[in-house]
């Protein structure tokens, strides 16, 4: 057999050590289903049940390991089913390359079948998109496009008429400029090394500072022990945004966790307090949590120099890999003798400990949300991976469950799309089999891409799901009340028994509704050899409060129950039953 241009694109991704392609078969991928079937024992094909997964499976991929992830589809609907997991890698930066098929080559643009021009309806999400348009296009577009989604850490998307890609590869149909063997794999690594001058600046500026707070993000991940070494240094307690959650143990002194409505009471209190920011890998986009603009001098550590003072004005820039930036200051910085500042964050996060500690051991039926979370947390391994989605879910578990030793920790950051946690941990199980592998997440994300579980299934993924099953959009039903003072509407889910459906599926089914039966029965469940989903059915009155609600919150709060929200009264009661200690 003749070696097709579909041959030369998968042996593209064997040059650049792609292992794994996450997709599913259609009538345009034929030729490139062929190529990966003839080199299964090289790369692994893990057939997902909708595209979506596939791209948040290669984005999910893509966090967890540092590499490349790869998903495919098909022409037309498979390619468009894609879209919301490229813009999740999009916006959290991260490098995934997109293979899609097109129709036959001399059809494209006549209204045939599938007619769709992928690389028009991608080419917001790209940083490289290109239409392969022979055999001999095929190696110098390829590894183009690997280049491009990990230098530039965003979406390379690849598409290739489905004839084209059975076409053999033959030496003497290339363009004379289109010599053969002019492309070459290597990936160069730059270490982006700052300025003495920008250095010097920089250290200066943190130095006068007497209340400096670090700003933690995901550029931080790698760079925990330099984190440290200079939060020490300057007595700086250390925010976390939450793609930075793993970027510092949360038991560690400088930690005061998360930020934002999902956050804790002292980072409120640090980021409003200081007269110094030091961000560190991070675009945490909700500006409003940040200090005030001339309230505190700021340096900011970015691997990409376009992101600098993009949500705070900046004084001092340095571009580079947080970690080694973060070694190159240290030298430079004074010891902070003043550790008032820290020490108010300290003494804060006792506090915030202790009604985390009350909440999550609250005996009520139905069951709090954060009984689960916070008896997950204590089963949890030091090297678990977890994923979460977007919803209270992500409240719950920001606040509850702690990073310590090697966890990993995820979610659709910038984005913030719902169903993203089911396929992260599908990949991260991919990726680090024998790992412990948590999804917790809401019965509304979890229901839009429940076909998953077949995939565990299939590939034997031992992931657990814990879902979090208020039979609400809560998230959304608490904005409409707090932020708008409207009563809710269209948020209420049908209740589905996930246990019962897991079972369908062939996936071990628990269920709690008395929290005193929540430790053991997730104990059971995370025993269990093989995938695992946890039906926790919950209060759906428990609101998610932020770390402070203003009094225009509770305000609106208010208006919402009087205007005639359903369950007013009872949410009323469940309010009031927590006392609210956040009210400020
Ligand atoms: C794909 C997508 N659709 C809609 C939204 C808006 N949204 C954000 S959170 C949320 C509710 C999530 O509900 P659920 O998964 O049940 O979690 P809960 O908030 O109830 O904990 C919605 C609809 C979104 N972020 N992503
Ligand atoms: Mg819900």
């Amino acid at each position: 057999m003749a070696r097709t241009a579909a041959d030369a694109l998968v042996e593209a991704l064997l040059d650049w050590e792609v292992e794994v392609v996450f997709g599913l078969p259609g009538d345009g991928i034929n030729g490139i289903m062929e190529a990966l079937r003839t080199r299964q024992d090289k790369i692994r094909f893990v057939q997902v049940r909708h595209e979506e997964s596939a791209a948040f499976m290669a984005c999910g991929y893509a966090k967890w390991t540092g590499k490349l992830g790869v998903c495919l589809a098909t022409s037309g609907p498979g390619g468009i089913h894609l879209l919301n997991g490229l813009y999740d890698a999009k916006l959290d930066g991260q490098p995934v390359l997109a293979i899609t098929g097109l129709q036959y080559h001399d059809l494209i643009g006549t209204l045939t079948q599938q007619d769709v021009e992928l690389d028009k309806l991608f080419e917001d999400v790209c940083v490289y998109n290109n239409r392969i348009m022979s055999p001999a296009h095929v190696e110098n577009v390829v590894e183009l496009a690997c280049r491009s989604a990990l230098s530039r850490r965003g979406v390379a998307h690849i598409t290739m008429a489905v004839d084209t890609q059975s076409l053999p590869v033959k030496s003497d149909e290339r363009s004379k400029r289109n010599i053969a063997g002019h492309v070459s794999n290597l990936m160069a690594e730059s270490a982006h090394e700052p300025s003495e001058d920008q250095l010097a600046r920089a250290a200066a500026i943190l130095n006068e500072g007497r209340r400096i707070c670090i700003l933690a993000g995901r550029g931080a991940l790698g760079a925990r022990n330099e984190l440290v070494a200079v939060a020490e240094r300057l007595g700086a307690p250390v925010v976390k945004p939450l793609l930075g959650k793993a970027a510092l143990p949360d038991d560690s002194p400088y930690s005061t966790g998360g930020t934002g409505l999902l956050g804790t009471a002292p980072s409120q209190d640090a980021l409003e307090g200081c007269d110094t920011l030091l961000i560190v890998g991070s675009s945490y986009p909700y500006i409003e949590y940040y200090p005030k603009p001339g309230q505190a001098r700021a340096v900011q550590i970015d691997i990409d120099g376009q992101r600098i003072g993009l949500r705070y004005p900046i004084e001092a820039g340095l571009v580079g890999d947080s970690r080694r930036v973060l070694s190159r200051l240290l030298p430079r910085l004074d010891h902070q003798p003043d550790r008032s500042f820290l020490e108010e964050a300290q003494a804060g996060m006792g506090h915030w400990r202790e009604l985390m500690e009350e909440r999550g051991t609250r005996k009520d039926v139905p069951m709090k949300p954060q009984v689960v979370a916070h008896e997950l947390n204590k089963l949890l391994a030091d090297d678990a991976i977890v994923a979460t989605d977007s919803g209270t879910i992500t409240t719950w578990a920001a606040r509850h469950i702690d990073m310590r030793g090697e966890m990993m920790f995820s979610v659709s950051g910038t984005l913030a799309s719902m169903a993203c946690a089911v396929p992260y941990a599908l990949a991260a199980a991919v990726a680090y089999p024998g790992r412990q592998v948590i999804a917790f997440i809401g019965d509304g994300g979890f229901s839009m891409l429940l076909c998953e579980l077949a995939t565990a299934v299939r590939y034997g993924l031992d992931i657990k799901i814990i879902v979090i099953r208020n039979n609400t959009l809560g998230q959304i039903k608490w904005e409409q009340m707090v932020f708008l003072g409207n009563p809710e509407y269209g948020c209420e889910l049908q209740p589905i028994d996930f246990a019962a459906v897991a079972r369908g599926f062939g996936v071990a089914g628990f269920t709690i509704e008395d929290p005193a039966d929540c430790g053991d029965t997730l104990r059971q469940a995370l025993a269990h050899p093989g995938p695992a989903v946890v039906d926790a059915i919950v209060d759906p009155h428990e609101p998610p409060m932020p770390p402070k609600v203003t009094v225009d919150q509770a305000t609106k709060l208010a208006t919402s129950l009087a205007r005639g929200t359903p369950d007013a009264l009872k949410i009323a009661r469940t309010i009031i039953g927590d006392r609210i200690r956040e009210i400020i």
